[in-house]
């Protein structure tokens, strides 16, 4: 059995622990990171020298970064169709991978998760807030078309919607407004439908919200 460390509520152990659920792979988690502490002591900085959760166990290999291990279990457990061997039918699902971490992240959950739910109501700057919502509803709109005639991605599940899935749930349960993209919607619907993204993406944040 593999070990996953890190909290429930983190949004890079979610996508690492759906994407294990995904492909088959059994997990320990482990609970460390925020109220819970465990990211500074020696041990777990020789795992993760950021400090930072998640980090991976599986048998010899150690690995840090939610991206790596995504595409790690995609390429040792996933089959075809999660993690596409041809390289020119993986790039462009990595494609959507990539712009989520470095693209729609940034906005997502550094800027809009960060506002609303880790930043005291008295410091919240509203105005900022809602020059940032406005550029996440653009964001999402880019990916909308992708959706217009596929349920996923790329045939069926693959890495590039964990990655990006992973998101929809901040996305549609935090309270701003966003615009109307039916596919998008439809999408989250078939991710909801899911039994291992509703155990570990649609996780209640409330315990990281402050007022
Ligand atoms: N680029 C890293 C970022 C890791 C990261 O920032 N993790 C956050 C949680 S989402 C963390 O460790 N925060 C400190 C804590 O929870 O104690 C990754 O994708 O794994």
């Amino acid at each position: 059995m593999a070990t996953i460390w890190g909290r429930a509520t983190s949004s890079n152990v979610q996508l690492t622990m759906w994407a294990a659920a995904e492909v088959g792979l059994e997990v320990e988690r482990i609970d460390v990171g925020g109220a819970f502490g465990g990211t500074d002591t020696p041990e777990y900085r020789a795992m993760n020298p950021n400090g930072l959760i998640p980090v991976l166990k599986d048998n010899e290999l150690v690995l840090f970064e939610s991206a790596a291990i995504l595409r790690y279990l995609g390429a040792q457990y996933g089959d075809e169709t999660f993690w596409p061997t041809d390289a020119k039918k993986r790039a462009p699902l990595d494609a959507w991978a990539e712009w989520t971490k470095t693209t729609l992240c940034p906005v997502l959950i550094y800027q809009v998760f960060w506002t609303l739910v880790r930043t005291p109501s008295a410091e919240r700057d509203m105005e900022a807030l809602s020059g940032q919502v406005a550029q996440l509803g653009e964001l999402m709109s880019r990916i909308e078309g992708e959706f217009a005639d596929k349920e996923y991605l790329g045939s069926d599940l693959s890495f590039a919607d964990i990655m990006f899935g992973h998101t929809l749930y901040r996305y549609y349960t935090l309270p701003f407004e966003r615009p109307d993209l039916p596919n998008l919607a439809a999408y989250y619907e078939r991710l909801k439908a899911r039994p291992a993204y509703k155990e570990h993406v649609m996780v209640d944040y409330s315990p990281l919200q402050v007022e």
